[in-house]
Protein backbone atom coordinates (compact mmCIF):
# COMPACT_ATOMS: atom_id res chain seq x y z
CA UNK A 1 0.00 0.00 0.00
CA UNK A 2 0.93 3.36 -0.70
CA UNK A 3 0.10 7.26 0.61
CA UNK A 4 0.51 10.29 -0.32
CA UNK A 5 -0.14 13.96 0.03
CA UNK A 6 -1.60 15.97 -2.40
CA UNK A 7 -3.11 19.55 -3.44
CA UNK A 8 -5.73 19.13 -5.75
CA UNK A 9 -6.36 22.78 -7.92
CA UNK A 10 -5.83 25.64 -5.17
CA UNK A 11 -7.92 23.55 -2.46
CA UNK A 12 -5.73 22.58 0.68
CA UNK A 13 -3.52 19.54 1.33
CA UNK A 14 -5.28 16.13 1.57
CA UNK A 15 -3.46 12.86 2.38
CA UNK A 16 -4.55 9.50 0.15
CA UNK A 17 -4.23 6.42 -0.69
CA UNK A 18 -3.00 5.33 -4.14
CA UNK A 19 -5.27 2.88 -6.10
CA UNK A 20 -3.59 2.72 -9.66
CA UNK A 21 -3.74 6.10 -11.40
CA UNK A 22 -6.04 7.17 -8.45
CA UNK A 23 -5.41 8.82 -4.92
CA UNK A 24 -8.58 7.62 -2.56
CA UNK A 25 -9.01 10.60 0.01
CA UNK A 26 -8.74 10.16 3.97
CA UNK A 27 -10.48 12.03 6.57
CA UNK A 28 -7.80 13.56 7.48
CA UNK A 29 -5.19 15.60 5.53
CA UNK A 30 -2.08 14.44 8.58
CA UNK A 31 -0.22 11.40 7.15
CA UNK A 32 0.67 10.94 10.96
CA UNK A 33 -2.50 10.02 12.31
CA UNK A 34 -2.45 7.01 10.18
CA UNK A 35 1.27 6.02 10.22
CA UNK A 36 2.07 6.82 13.71
CA UNK A 37 -0.51 4.14 15.19
CA UNK A 38 0.38 0.41 15.78
CA UNK A 39 -1.87 -0.81 12.66
CA UNK A 40 -1.08 1.90 9.78
CA UNK A 41 -2.72 -0.46 7.35
CA UNK A 42 -5.84 -0.53 9.16
CA UNK A 43 -5.87 2.77 9.75
CA UNK A 44 -5.34 3.66 6.61
CA UNK A 45 -7.89 1.62 5.59
CA UNK A 46 -10.67 2.66 7.90
CA UNK A 47 -9.47 6.79 7.00
CA UNK A 48 -10.72 6.39 3.58
CA UNK A 49 -13.74 9.01 3.31
CA UNK A 50 -16.53 7.32 0.85
CA UNK A 51 -17.79 10.17 0.82
CA UNK A 52 -15.80 11.86 -1.39
CA UNK A 53 -14.56 11.36 -5.23
CA UNK A 54 -11.85 9.70 -6.50
CA UNK A 55 -8.51 11.98 -7.47
CA UNK A 56 -7.07 11.33 -10.63
CA UNK A 57 -3.49 11.30 -11.08
CA UNK A 58 -2.76 11.03 -14.61
CA UNK A 59 -5.51 13.82 -15.92
CA UNK A 60 -7.03 11.79 -18.69
CA UNK A 61 -9.80 11.20 -16.72
CA UNK A 62 -10.83 14.76 -16.50
CA UNK A 63 -14.16 14.02 -18.20
CA UNK A 64 -15.02 11.30 -15.99
CA UNK A 65 -17.59 13.55 -13.69
CA UNK A 66 -16.77 10.86 -11.11
CA UNK A 67 -12.78 11.52 -10.80
CA UNK A 68 -11.32 14.76 -9.52
CA UNK A 69 -8.75 16.31 -11.68
CA UNK A 70 -5.82 18.82 -11.80
CA UNK A 71 -4.03 17.54 -8.74
CA UNK A 72 -0.20 17.90 -7.76
CA UNK A 73 1.65 15.67 -5.62
CA UNK A 74 3.35 17.09 -2.28
CA UNK A 75 6.27 15.72 -0.03
CA UNK A 76 4.88 12.87 2.14
CA UNK A 77 6.04 14.78 4.97
CA UNK A 78 3.82 16.30 8.04
CA UNK A 79 5.78 17.82 10.48
CA UNK A 80 8.98 15.29 10.66
CA UNK A 81 12.56 16.33 10.86
CA UNK A 82 14.69 15.37 7.73
CA UNK A 83 17.72 13.75 8.67
CA UNK A 84 20.43 11.73 6.86
CA UNK A 85 23.40 9.18 7.12
CA UNK A 86 26.69 9.45 4.67
CA UNK A 87 28.98 7.25 3.78
CA UNK A 88 27.21 4.41 3.71
CA UNK A 89 28.06 2.67 0.58
CA UNK A 90 31.95 2.01 -0.59
CA UNK A 91 31.29 4.63 -3.57
CA UNK A 92 30.33 7.35 -1.63
CA UNK A 93 33.77 6.54 0.66
CA UNK A 94 35.78 6.61 -2.66
CA UNK A 95 34.41 9.55 -3.82
CA UNK A 96 34.55 11.94 -0.76
CA UNK A 97 37.79 10.41 -0.33
CA UNK A 98 39.02 11.76 -3.68
CA UNK A 99 37.16 15.57 -3.06
CA UNK A 100 38.75 15.81 0.58
CA UNK A 101 42.21 15.60 -0.21
CA UNK A 102 43.04 16.94 3.51
CA UNK A 103 40.57 15.02 5.10
CA UNK A 104 40.19 11.50 3.34
CA UNK A 105 41.23 9.49 6.28
CA UNK A 106 37.81 10.40 8.42
CA UNK A 107 35.77 8.89 5.38
CA UNK A 108 37.19 5.96 5.80
CA UNK A 109 37.03 5.81 9.47
CA UNK A 110 33.30 6.36 9.67
CA UNK A 111 32.88 3.88 6.91
CA UNK A 112 34.13 1.19 9.64
CA UNK A 113 33.44 2.51 12.72
CA UNK A 114 30.37 1.25 14.67
CA UNK A 115 29.04 4.53 14.68
CA UNK A 116 27.98 6.09 11.16
CA UNK A 117 27.74 9.70 9.91
CA UNK A 118 24.20 11.59 10.91
CA UNK A 119 23.05 14.74 10.30
CA UNK A 120 20.58 16.88 9.73
CA UNK A 121 19.05 17.84 6.64
CA UNK A 122 15.89 19.85 6.34
CA UNK A 123 12.51 20.68 8.59
CA UNK A 124 9.40 19.50 7.04
CA UNK A 125 8.82 22.89 5.63
CA UNK A 126 11.91 23.23 4.03
CA UNK A 127 11.28 20.34 1.78
CA UNK A 128 11.07 20.10 -1.98
CA UNK A 129 7.92 18.27 -3.27
CA UNK A 130 7.85 16.11 -6.34
CA UNK A 131 7.80 18.51 -9.55
CA UNK A 132 9.16 21.20 -7.35
CA UNK A 133 12.96 22.92 -8.11
CA UNK A 134 15.63 21.79 -5.92
CA UNK A 135 18.82 24.42 -5.72
CA UNK A 136 22.06 24.22 -6.38
CA UNK A 137 24.22 27.02 -4.03
CA UNK A 138 25.44 29.96 -6.00
CA UNK A 139 29.00 29.68 -4.27
CA UNK A 140 29.68 26.57 -5.03
CA UNK A 141 31.22 25.10 -8.62
CA UNK A 142 30.54 21.36 -8.30
CA UNK A 143 27.14 20.20 -7.20
CA UNK A 144 25.25 16.82 -7.42
CA UNK A 145 22.43 14.43 -6.18
CA UNK A 146 22.42 12.12 -3.89
CA UNK A 147 19.36 9.24 -4.75
CA UNK A 148 18.85 7.66 -1.65
CA UNK A 149 16.27 5.00 -0.01
CA UNK A 150 14.56 7.08 2.83
CA UNK A 151 12.94 6.00 5.91
CA UNK A 152 9.66 7.25 7.78
CA UNK A 153 10.30 6.38 11.29
CA UNK A 154 7.40 6.75 13.88
CA UNK A 155 7.54 8.57 17.18
CA UNK A 156 8.32 5.22 19.29
CA UNK A 157 11.08 4.87 16.45
CA UNK A 158 9.42 2.11 14.13
CA UNK A 159 10.00 1.74 10.51
CA UNK A 160 6.96 2.31 8.97
CA UNK A 161 7.64 2.99 5.48
CA UNK A 162 9.67 4.52 2.72
CA UNK A 163 9.83 7.07 0.34
CA UNK A 164 12.56 8.65 -1.73
CA UNK A 165 14.80 11.57 -1.21
CA UNK A 166 17.26 13.93 -3.39
CA UNK A 167 20.10 14.97 -0.58
CA UNK A 168 21.90 17.85 -2.89
CA UNK A 169 25.16 18.40 -2.08
CA UNK A 170 28.23 20.69 -3.01
CA UNK A 171 31.29 18.70 -3.05
CA UNK A 172 33.77 21.59 -3.70
CA UNK A 173 32.46 22.98 -0.37
CA UNK A 174 32.20 19.85 1.76
CA UNK A 175 35.64 18.90 -0.05
CA UNK A 176 37.48 21.87 1.09
CA UNK A 177 36.55 20.99 4.88
CA UNK A 178 34.45 18.49 6.53
CA UNK A 179 33.06 21.39 8.92
CA UNK A 180 31.71 22.47 6.13
CA UNK A 181 29.26 20.09 5.61
CA UNK A 182 26.90 21.67 7.18
CA UNK A 183 26.78 24.36 3.89
CA UNK A 184 27.62 21.71 1.82
CA UNK A 185 24.28 19.95 2.50
CA UNK A 186 21.65 22.32 3.87
CA UNK A 187 20.40 25.16 2.22
CA UNK A 188 17.32 26.33 0.83
CA UNK A 189 15.81 23.46 -1.65
CA UNK A 190 18.53 21.34 -0.98
CA UNK A 191 16.24 18.24 -0.09
CA UNK A 192 13.58 16.80 -2.27
CA UNK A 193 11.02 13.91 -1.38
CA UNK A 194 8.43 12.18 -2.37
CA UNK A 195 6.31 11.34 -4.59
CA UNK A 196 4.68 8.81 -2.03
CA UNK A 197 5.53 6.39 1.35
CA UNK A 198 5.44 2.73 0.66
CA UNK A 199 3.85 0.74 3.83
CA UNK A 200 6.95 -1.26 5.16
CA UNK A 201 5.42 -4.40 4.27
CA UNK A 202 5.33 -3.86 0.61
CA UNK A 203 8.82 -2.99 -0.14
CA UNK A 204 10.60 -5.41 -1.60
CA UNK A 205 13.70 -6.79 -0.43
CA UNK A 206 17.19 -4.63 -0.23
CA UNK A 207 18.81 -7.45 -3.12
CA UNK A 208 15.36 -6.86 -5.45
CA UNK A 209 15.19 -2.64 -4.55
CA UNK A 210 17.15 -0.70 -7.37
CA UNK A 211 17.94 2.63 -7.05
CA UNK A 212 18.45 4.54 -9.87
CA UNK A 213 19.62 8.50 -10.94
CA UNK A 214 18.62 10.07 -14.16
CA UNK A 215 19.86 13.64 -15.32
CA UNK A 216 18.21 15.24 -17.94
CA UNK A 217 19.74 18.66 -19.61
CA UNK A 218 18.20 19.49 -22.99
CA UNK A 219 15.78 16.80 -23.18
CA UNK A 220 19.12 14.86 -23.38
CA UNK A 221 20.37 12.02 -20.81
CA UNK A 222 23.80 13.46 -19.33
CA UNK A 223 24.19 10.74 -16.54
CA UNK A 224 22.16 7.23 -15.79
CA UNK A 225 23.82 5.38 -13.10
CA UNK A 226 21.67 2.43 -10.34
CA UNK A 227 22.98 0.65 -7.72
CA UNK A 228 21.52 -1.69 -5.38
CA UNK A 229 20.49 -1.25 -1.63
CA UNK A 230 22.08 -4.64 -0.39
CA UNK A 231 25.29 -2.97 -1.65
CA UNK A 232 24.41 -0.70 1.64
CA UNK A 233 26.85 -0.92 4.09
CA UNK A 234 24.57 -0.61 7.06
CA UNK A 235 21.06 -1.86 8.02
CA UNK A 236 18.15 0.62 8.63
CA UNK A 237 17.96 -1.08 11.99
CA UNK A 238 21.24 0.13 13.23
CA UNK A 239 20.39 3.29 11.49
CA UNK A 240 17.52 4.33 13.37
CA UNK A 241 19.51 3.07 16.30
CA UNK A 242 21.84 5.20 16.17
CA UNK A 243 19.14 8.36 15.64
CA UNK A 244 17.07 7.61 18.19
CA UNK A 245 19.54 6.86 20.76
CA UNK A 246 19.68 10.26 22.35
CA UNK A 247 17.19 12.39 20.22
CA UNK A 248 13.43 11.91 20.48
CA UNK A 249 11.02 12.59 17.62
CA UNK A 250 7.24 13.49 18.79
CA UNK A 251 6.51 14.28 14.85
CA UNK A 252 8.38 11.16 13.54
CA UNK A 253 11.75 11.76 11.44
CA UNK A 254 12.36 10.76 8.00
CA UNK A 255 16.12 9.38 7.27
CA UNK A 256 17.60 9.79 4.15
CA UNK A 257 20.34 6.51 4.33
CA UNK A 258 23.58 7.51 2.35
CA UNK A 259 23.99 7.32 -1.88
CA UNK A 260 25.66 4.69 -3.77
CA UNK A 261 25.23 6.50 -6.89
CA UNK A 262 28.15 9.40 -7.41
CA UNK A 263 28.35 10.97 -10.98
CA UNK A 264 31.87 11.06 -12.17
CA UNK A 265 34.14 13.42 -10.77
CA UNK A 266 34.17 15.55 -13.88
CA UNK A 267 30.28 16.29 -13.49
CA UNK A 268 28.94 18.84 -12.22
CA UNK A 269 24.99 20.12 -12.07
CA UNK A 270 23.77 22.93 -14.16
CA UNK A 271 20.58 24.83 -14.01
CA UNK A 272 17.95 23.51 -16.13
CA UNK A 273 19.00 20.12 -15.32
CA UNK A 274 16.45 17.87 -14.17
CA UNK A 275 17.06 14.72 -12.06
CA UNK A 276 15.10 11.90 -11.97
CA UNK A 277 15.13 9.27 -9.25
CA UNK A 278 13.64 5.73 -9.51
CA UNK A 279 13.10 3.82 -6.43
CA UNK A 280 11.63 -0.07 -7.17
CA UNK A 281 8.59 -0.57 -4.86
CA UNK A 282 8.08 3.56 -4.63
CA UNK A 283 7.89 5.18 -7.77
CA UNK A 284 9.81 8.15 -9.03
CA UNK A 285 10.53 11.47 -7.65
CA UNK A 286 11.14 14.42 -10.44
CA UNK A 287 12.81 17.51 -9.72
CA UNK A 288 13.44 20.23 -11.61
CA UNK A 289 17.66 21.85 -11.06
CA UNK A 290 17.91 25.71 -10.45
CA UNK A 291 19.92 28.63 -8.86
CA UNK A 292 18.10 30.71 -5.85
CA UNK A 293 16.74 33.95 -7.74
CA UNK A 294 17.47 37.18 -6.23
CA UNK A 295 14.35 38.85 -5.25
O1 LIG B 1 30.16 13.01 4.54
C1 LIG B 1 29.56 13.44 3.63
C2 LIG B 1 28.15 13.15 3.30
C3 LIG B 1 27.92 11.76 2.83
C4 LIG B 1 26.58 11.55 2.23
O2 LIG B 1 25.70 12.40 2.25
C5 LIG B 1 26.27 10.25 1.59
O3 LIG B 1 27.11 9.34 1.60
O4 LIG B 1 25.16 10.11 1.10
MG1 LIG C 1 23.89 11.82 1.07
Amino acid sequence: MQVCKIQVTSGLPAAGVIDGNQVRLLKSPVLAEYLHVPSPLQAIQQGIDVNQRPVSLDGESADDPHLLSDVRLLAPVDQQEIWAAGVTYKRSQEARERESVGAARFYDLVYTAPRPELFFKSPAYRVSGPGERVHIRRDSKWNVPEPELALVISPQLKLIGFTIGNDMSSRDIEGENPLYLPQAKFYDRACAVGPCITLAEAMPKPDDTTIRLTIERGGKTVFDGATKVSAMKRTFQELIDWLGKETSFANGAILLTGTGIVPPDNFTLAAGDVVHIDIAGIGRLTNPVQMRIES
